[in-house]
């Protein structure tokens, strides 16, 4: 069974799937073991890790090369995130393809100009491709795809823009139109308020899928209780843990003038070992090494 296929079959017994952000095949692994059903193959992550800012800087090649070896080291289902698409239609056609084949089983592709400026910035530039444009877009995906059970879905950005919830729906329906087979909402505002009221006004047959970074309070519970949301995805809680433990043990080195406090603190040699599956080298070694 494709893991596309095993994605949809989870939301529809699940009703919910939780999807993980993740940066590098380590992240992916982490998540997997934790219990997610899917990965994030998140671009703002991917564009942090770099150091950079998540604004069409890092590559369709670099993106892939991350996605390959995070399908090649976790068994769960990968959502990219294509951003825009890394063009027009004809940028996508090939973008899908790429994607298919580097083994993702999904794809969010957003509603904005290229070059996109990350969502959640403040005062953030953020302008929006024509709805038959983006339409354009939507369907080379549909038809470029060739297992009918990968997901396209569709990211308006009509709230994060600015434009209101009427243009947000009219947006979606019309990539629903268009073939999408989810709607991504996404919204910057710091209460659900925004995107609570844009779920109970969808009256279209397309599952939502969130992002709730900026409204954290928005827990499994509540989005449960509002129904039409079939997936959420953490969109960036793999960077962020990073950054916050590495901030921390780097300071508390540098103040205790050694290593001697955080080694307690931090995993072990070992355990970062068996994250690498150093027993299968064991294995292998003793089988094969003559
Ligand atoms: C990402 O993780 O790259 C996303 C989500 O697209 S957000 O950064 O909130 O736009
Ligand atoms: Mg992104």
């Amino acid at each position: 069974m494709s893991k596309a296929k095993q994605l949809r079959d989870r939301m529809a017994e699940r009703g919910l799937v939780r999807i993980m952000a993740a940066h590098s095949p380590l992240s992916a692994v982490l998540a997997e073991e934790a219990g997610f059903d899917g990965i994030w193959a998140s671009g703002f992550e991917l564009s942090a890790l770099y150091g950079l800012p998540d604004m069409s800087l890092i590559s369709m090649t670099q993106h892939l090369d991350m996605l390959r070896a995070i399908a090649g080291r976790s068994s769960l289902p990968i959502v990219a995130d294509i951003d825009t698409g890394y063009g027009n239609a004809i940028n996508v056609i090939h973008a899908i393809s790429e994607y298919e084949r580097a083994g993702a089983s999904a794809v969010v592709i957003e509603d904005k100009t290229f070059p996109k400026v990350t969502s959640l910035a403040a005062g953030g530039r953020q302008e929006l491709l024509r709805v038959e444009e983006f339409q354009g877009k939507i369907n080379a995906a549909i038809s470029t795809r060739t297992d009918p059970n990968f997901l396209v879905i569709a990211r308006t950005e009509a709230l994060i823009a600015g434009l209101g919830e009427e243009e947000a729906l009219k947006r979606a329906a019309a990539y629903e139109a268009a073939g999408a087979d989810m709607i991504l909402i996404h919204s910057k505002q710091k209460a659900p308020d925004e995107v609570e009221s844009f779920v109970r006004a969808w009256s279209g047959k397309a599952p939502i899928v969130i992002v709730p970074t900026a409204y954290p309070e928005m827990n499994e519970e509540r989005i449960k209780a509002l129904g039409r949301i079939a997936i959420v995805i953490y969109g960036n809680h793999a960077i962020r843990a990073s950054v916050t433990a590495m901030k921390d043990v780097f300071a508390r080195i540098l103040k205790d003038r050694g290593i001697h406090n955080v080694n307690l603190d931090i995993v072990s040699v070992e355990e970062v070992f068996r994250l690498q599956r150093m027993d299968q080298v064991k294995v292998d070694e003793d089988r094969f090494l003559e």
